[in-house]
């Protein structure tokens, strides 16, 4: 690869298997700005074959070692798949990047799997946004699956997540992991569910504490099953990955894929709309609007709703 390569010659590259311009590509979606935009209109039109699979839960429930064991199964049967690790702490720790390194290490030397991490770098909805452009950029490539893998601890992370088409909620032995997942709003964003570290006590009881909450929000729709996994020995793997295909059929015979993954572009079109309203309004203000009615609204003086009122005055002419 040249230095200088477009956006366009590098998905050129990237559709004809150079898993350097793949690599390159992501970079550049993750730092966003306009070229990052250049990526997403190439990638666009060529994109649409892939399925994307998202595995969330709290910190440290195994998902990165789950993924490895499943991307192990899959490629068995000789099916190309990537995997992208969305770190949604601070760029500069890196821990889970380290570790995903680590434990994802086994398919580093396999051309049939492309693994990544990517890092919010801050900037508003940033991995909102880069998530779907990155899982672009890996289906322009000709891969198959998609899995993406993230924490599920914020909104943020949530929303990511439940941006695939099947979502795993991978949670831990133990009471306190279901209630964690209801709390967390994980319970309405799975399709699957996995009870992991299966190895350790509790394990079928936490799998019937989450069947106990399904009985009670039953909506009469897919209801997700509870598999049981060992992340660490591949135990359940098969399992998982059966679970995952059984939900793949349910959405293409229902044609629900269709209506998720046009509320998803959907989503993504508000998104940016917001982001870019919200500058070009910015641009538009007085510097030092907001912060003189600021101490105002503090002091009790002025409620929010006039201080608003006072901020915007300037574009209502
Ligand atoms: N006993 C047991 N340990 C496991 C199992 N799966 C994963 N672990 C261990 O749990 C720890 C965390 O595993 P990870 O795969 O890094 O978990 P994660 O959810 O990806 O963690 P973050 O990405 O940091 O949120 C590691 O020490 C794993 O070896 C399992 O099935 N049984
Ligand atoms: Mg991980």
């Amino acid at each position: 690869m040249a230095p200088k390569s477009t956006p366009d010659e590098l998905v050129q590259a990237a559709r004809t298997g150079d898993r350097a311009a793949v690599a390159r590509l992501l970079s550049i979606v993750e730092r966003g700005g306009s070229e990052a935009h250049q990526v997403g209109r190439a990638t666009y039109a060529l994109a649409g074959a892939a399925y994307t699979v998202g595995l969330t839960g709290a910190p440290g429930a195994g998902k990165s070692t789950l993924t490895s064991a499943v991307v192990a199964h899959v490629r068995r049967s000789g099916e190309r798949l990537s995997v992208l690790a969305i770190d949604p702490s601070s760029p500069y720790t890196g821990g889970a990047i380290l570790g995903d390194r680590v434990r994802m290490g086994q398919h580093a030397l396999d051309d049939g799997v492309f693994i990544r991490s990517m890092a919010t770098r801050g900037h508003l909805g940033g991995l909102a946004l880069a998530t779907p452009e990155a899982v672009r950029v890996l289906d322009a490539a000709g891969f198959p699956w998609v899995l993406i893998e993230t924490v599920g601890v914020g909104q943020v992370e949530v929303e990511v997540a439940g941006a695939a088409d099947t979502t795993v909620v991978v949670v831990n032995p133990g009471w306190g992991d279901s209630v964690q997942a209801a709390k967390a709003g994980l319970m309405e964003i799975a399709d699957v569910f996995v009870v992991n570290k299966a190895d350790r006590a509790g394990a079928e009881q936490t799998a019937h504490d989450l069947e106990s909450m399904m009985d009670l929000t039953d909506t009469g729709r897919w209801r997700p099953p509870v598999v049981r996994a060992v992340g660490t020995t591949g135990e359940g793997a098969a399992e998982v990955w059966e679970a995952i295909g059984a939900h793949r059929a349910h959405l293409e015979g229902s044609g629900e894929l269709g209506e998720r993954r046009r509320a998803r572009v959907q989503a993504e079109l508000d998104l940016i709309l917001e982001q870019r309203l919200r500058a070009k309004v910015e641009s538009l203000l007085q510097p030092g609007a907001r912060a003189a009615v600021d101490a105002d609204v503090a002091a009790g003086r002025l409620d929010p709703w006039s201080a608003a009122d006072e901020i915007l005055h300037p574009l209502d002419a």
